[in-house]
């Protein structure tokens, strides 16, 4: 492959930029003690993080300081170490520091007594977590040596990828498979190291590699033909503390072991599961465990043999338990064959339906993955109601990160302010302060398992995202699943300045482009919560009645007087009554009931007023025109940046932004006219909207 990193394409390296730094080389970074087991590979891996940043930075690495653990370091030096190796002088203050953290994987750093600063954890990942926050430290220019712990807020920060054996990626929007090529497991092992590297810096530390579609190549994954090859990934991802799991098929012992049944209860097919986890463990022996979609869109399913998923994912679990393996079982199970004449149905009540009688049922090893909406990854969408819901069973909370219905990449969208407001929002499941981040990770309800799982928005492409703005949501992602409380805009400002320098104006504008991009999709796509006003299929650019009468239960039922989906208990689908008090009420009442998500709780007449003071109709002319205009701004501000930015990536970015123009005022027209055809009301500031 080519070496990318030195063929003067800066998005290679994304936030790990290796360009070199203006300052003096630290006296303390001229010094390096390392405490620890010198055959532990996450803890070289941290040594090697730090040198590599070093040399780049100053083009020197550096030296070995003494690490004896009979003294601290004599002279300033930099300490990266496990607790329990750390001397005398170092591990009190250390000890002190991770005393209450809560998590083996937290970090502190404390100032070494003759200058510099020590990395400490009680876990070899746990360092090289704490090493790359010193690194961003040093590419700030930040202190050093200024004391801080960290403990990651959830336990597992886990990407999931929506590869396929034939390398094409479901959803992706960046290229190929990192991992597949032509039905086997093929990869560049420099590209897929590189890839742990970035990830691992951000806090990830699991990562799905298959698609939750399993097809008949990737069930074969779980053979002695496909898991030596497995395991060279696995090898891979070790040494930076990410562990992978497997996306299986619930048929397999059907597909793969020629049993009749894959019936959860029947013995043989326990027995099954029982041999194809062992056989991955003599292969991995950390490997993670099973991701699974079942009774989901055609998947097969406990359904089948009259089971539930309590039935079906315990299965899973006890073979995967003498292992340590867990299940993540996904929520995401709805009727896909729903009929749009029948206004009761409601598919945004099924996950509840199907998951809320089971609670309790779980084994300890299950989690459940929730997508945060009810419906699937809309620009706007309500938290779902299974946070909240469930309050005996662990759960984990799974984001998009790879933009299906937010602009494939093409359109730039950051979506960590989206996220921040479902990990902030407050379900009152407990009363007041129960809020998504407690319960995903699993502290409201005191669960043993918890975590945030991402849907990978990578590729074979140069730049990893396609779209370079696109690794914003990569790291935001890492960064938030580790500490949720972190703000969106203080994130951008450093992924700006680590992707992109320190230059004021340059970290000013990208701030503000990525700011305004989720409102600005928002704007110009569908409006006030309805959704899914896209081209079915592949999922990009407007097509109001896409998916209107389809099977999918993706309904908005705009006629000649209104829009939206009555999901009230007074007089609708009764989706709100899914809800704890006091949200189930805002939701319910048409007067509380918050703009940005009116349609999806309500079916109102265009001539409805918003709490903004403006009608529907009016708020979607207006919104669709400032959508564009906000992108047309951004070009703007972005050219201002000539001779700021590198050529390669200035330009790419230009040239997505000025796609994303036309697509927006597409977006723009279509949904205008759609409506105005619709109602036949004005736009009150007479612009033009095409008949
Ligand atoms: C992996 C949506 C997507 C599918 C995806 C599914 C899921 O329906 O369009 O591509 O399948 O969600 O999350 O399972």
């Amino acid at each position: 492959m080519r070496d990318m990193s030195t063929s003067g394409d800066l998005d290679y390296d994304a936030w790990l930029q290796e360009s070199p730094l203006s300052w003096e080389l630290p006296p303390a970074v001229r010094r390096l003690a390392v405490y620890g087991p010198p055959e532990d590979p996450v803890l070289a891996t941290a040594e090697a993080e730090w040198r590599r940043a070093v040399r780049a930075a100053f083009g020197e690495e550096p030296a070995r300081a003494d690490n004896s653990k009979e003294h601290a370091p004599e002279g300033a030096c930099i300490a990266l170490g496990l607790l329990s190796a750390l001397p005398e002088g170092l591990r009190e203050a250390a000890q002190i520091a991770l005393a209450h953290a809560p998590s083996d994987e937290a970090y502190a750093i404390v100032p070494v007594p003759e200058g510099g600063a020590a990395v400490a954890s009680r876990s070899a990942a746990g360092v090289l977590y704490g090493t790359f926050h010193l690194i961003r430290r040093l590419r700030l220019g930040e202190a050093l040596n200024e004391a801080c712990t960290s403990s990651p807020k959830n336990a597992w920060r886990m990407l999931d990828h929506w590869d396929n054996a034939d390398g094409t990626i479901e959803r992706g929007y960046a290229g190929k498979s990192l991992f597949f090529r032509r039905g086997n497991i093929d990869f560049d092992e420099r590209r897929v190291a590189d890839y742990a590297r970035l990830i691992a810096s951000v806090g990830v530390n699991a990562v799905a590699i298959n698609n939750v579609n399993v097809h008949e190549v990737e069930t074969r994954f779980l053979t002695d033909e496909y898991l030596p090859d497995i395991a060279r990934l696995a090898d891979i991802f070790r040494p930076y503390g990410i562990r992978i799991f497997l996306s299986v098929n619930f048929a397999s012992p059907v597909d793969l072991g020629h049993l009749p049944t894959a019936d959860p209860l029947d013995e043989r097919v326990q027995a099954w599961w029982r041999a194809a986890a062992d056989r991955i463990y003599r292969h991995i022996p950390d490997f993670g465990g099973f991701l699974v979609k079942a009774d989901s869109e055609f998947r097969p399913g406990p359904f089948t043999y009259g089971r539930d998923h309590a039935d079906g994912a315990n299965m899973l679990a006890r073979a995967l338990a003498p292992h340590g393996g867990v299940v993540i079982w996904r929520a995401f199970v709805y009727n896909c064959l729903m009929d749009w004449r029948d206004r009761r149905a409601d598919r945004a009540r099924a996950a509840y339906d199907h998951f809320v009688p089971l609670d309790g049922r779980f084994l300890d090893n299950v989690l459940i993955q929730i997508k945060n909406g009810p419906m699937d990854f809309q620009v706007r969408e309500p938290v779902s109601p299974l946070f909240g819901g469930l309050s005996s069973t662990n759960v984990m909370l799974e984001f998009q990160i790879t933009q299906e219905y937010t602009g494939q990449q093409r359109h730039v969208c950051y979506l960590a302010p989206m996220w921040k407001e479902v990990l902030d929002f407050d379900t009152h499941a407990r009363g007041p302060g129960s809020t998504v981040a407690e319960i995903a990770s699993g502290s409201l309800f005191g669960r043993p398992h918890g975590g945030v799982a991402g849907v990978a928005n990578v590729g074979d492409d140069p730049n990893w995202t396609g779209h370079s703005l696109a690794q914003a949501n990569l790291y935001a992602f890492g960064r938030l699943a580790w500490d949720p409380s972190l703000d969106p805009a203080e994130i951008a400002r450093e992924w700006a300045r680590l992707t992109y320098g320190d230059h004021v104006d340059v970290v000013r504008t990208l701030t503000g482009i990525l700011m305004a991009s989720w409102p600005a999709y928002e704007a110009y796509t569908a409006p006030l919560g309805v959704g899914w006003m896209v081209n079915p299929g592949h999922h990009d650019g407007p097509n109001p009645e896409g998916y209107e009468y389809s099977k999918w239960g993706t309904y908005h039922y705009a006629d000649w007087q209104g829009i939206g989906v009555d999901r009230t208990m007074a007089t609708g689908t009764g989706y709100t009554g899914q809800y704890h008090e006091p949200v189930r009420s805002l939701y319910e009442s048409l007067e509380t009931c918050p703009d940005e998500l009116l349609l999806f709780f309500h079916h109102v007449p265009y001539t409805h007023v918003l709490h903004s003071g403006k009608t529907v109709i009016q708020h979607i002319y207006d919104t669709h025109y400032d959508g564009v205009e906000a992108v047309a701004w951004m070009i703007e501000a972005w050219r201002r940046l000539s001779g700021w930015i590198d050529p390669v990536r200035y330009e790419r970015v230009l040239a997505r932004l000025e796609d994303q123009l036309l697509r927006a005022t597409e977006w723009r027209d279509v949904i205008n006219t759609y409506f105005y055809r619709k109602c036949g009301i004005a736009d009150e500031r007479g612009r033009h909207i095409y008949p």
